[in-house]
């Protein structure tokens, strides 16, 4: 079987502090920089994820200093397959926020619909949790988006939520051509 490469592009969003570029840095780079760079803007990276008999490039922005939801959503989701709406556990208005956006971002209009996960990061730390696991659980659920609670510090499930992005996107976008051309022809 020959080796395909598939291309994706995701995009990061989510309020300040919530852990959004620690959770690339460690994906991509390994690690948490010592000082996370505030600059202001957009930046991305690049993960390569190798599998048997599939590789792929998932190009990864984050958006950093002042977060404006919805300039950022006009000028850069339109041009992405995928979102990961990252909120911090113990800060109840950090959820209340990506929520609206997903409400926003989730098109079912759309083929191949978007790929939309829900992040509740900084699952380390067990005290002052406001958004329980079952509530977003339920959200996602009822509203086909991905799931996962993650820590940058302990490195819970980084990987897993990004590559389930990765995989869900690539499904999709096999399965829009396979229709394309075995049915719709
Ligand atoms: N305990 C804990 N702290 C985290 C986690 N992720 C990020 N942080 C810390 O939260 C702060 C904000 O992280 P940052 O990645 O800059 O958030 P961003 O503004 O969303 O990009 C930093 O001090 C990080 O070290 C996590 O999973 N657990
Ligand atoms: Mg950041």
């Amino acid at each position: 079987m020959m080796e395909k490469i598939f291309s994706s592009e995701v995009v990061l969003l989510g309020n300040s502090n919530v852990g959004k570029s620690s959770l690339l840095s460690l994906y991509v780079n390994g690690d948490i920089p010592g000082k996370i760079q505030r600059t202001v803007g957009v930046e991305f990276l690049i993960k390569t994820i190798v599998e048997p008999h599939v590789t792929t490039r998932l190009k990864i922005w984050d958006t950093t200093g002042q977060e404006r939801f919805k300039e950022i959503v006009q000028k850069q989701y339109t041009n992405h397959e995928g979102a990961l709406l990252v909120y911090d556990i113990h800060d109840r208005k950090s959820y209340n926020d990506v929520i609206h956006l997903a409400e926003e971002l989730n098109d079912w209009t759309q083929k191949p619909r978007k790929v939309i996960a829900l992040v509740g990061n900084k699952a380390d730390i067990p005290d002052n949790r406001v958004v329980s696991t079952e509530e977003a659980e339920k959200y996602a659920e009822r509203n086909g988006l991905i799931f996962w609670e993650t820590s940058a510090i302990t490195n819970l499930n980084v990987h897993g939520c990004f590559l389930e992005v990765a995989t869900a996107i690539r499904n999709a976008k096999t399965l829009l051509k396979h229709r394309r051309s075995s049915w719709y022809l």
